[in-house]
């Protein structure tokens, strides 16, 4: 965790004309979200796909299964991250439906700027195919 957002930079600072994108969970993106300046100061021209579900997911989905009743430490009290990334100066826009997707993606590719695109997610949706209600209990 942390990882993909310096990785990132880097890498767009070595293959400049490559599009590279970072995708990182709203958990992983707080542990290293300061190197976000460092993009926009290097002119690292990457997109952020933040995935914004409201928990550390991956863990809150082994306590739903073995410790349903000692949920614990796994809800995030999140910012507004497409604000932040506006004051860093970069493009950012916050994405609520998956059809409003697409046309974010463009924009943020058009804009020719360090991007971040916030995609607010359900917690439920625990995987594509399993919701934490679902997993709740089931060890
Ligand atoms: C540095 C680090 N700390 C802790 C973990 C354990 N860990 C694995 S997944 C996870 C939660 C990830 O949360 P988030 O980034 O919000 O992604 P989600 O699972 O919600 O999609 C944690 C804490 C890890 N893999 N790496
Ligand atoms: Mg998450």
């Amino acid at each position: 965790m942390g990882y993909g957002l310096p990785a990132a930079i880097a890498g767009k600072l070595r293959c400049p004309e490559k599009e590279v994108i970072c995708f990182a969970g709203d958990g992983c993106f707080q542990m290293t979200m300061q190197e976000f300046g460092t993009a926009v100061q290097a002119g690292a021209k990457i997109i952020v796909l933040l995935i914004d579900n409201g928990v550390y997911g991956t863990i809150r989905m082994h306590q739903e299964r073995d410790y349903p009743d000692r949920i614990s430490g796994t809800a995030l009290r999140n910012p507004d991250f497409a604000a932040i990334a506006r004051a860093y100066g970069a493009h950012a826009e916050t994405v609520n439906e998956t059809s409003e997707f697409d046309a974010a993606y463009e924009r943020a590719v058009e804009s020719e700027k360090t991007a971040l695109i916030h995609i607010k997610t359900d917690p439920e949706a625990s995987t594509p195919a399993l919701t934490l209600t679902s997993i709740r209990g089931k060890s």
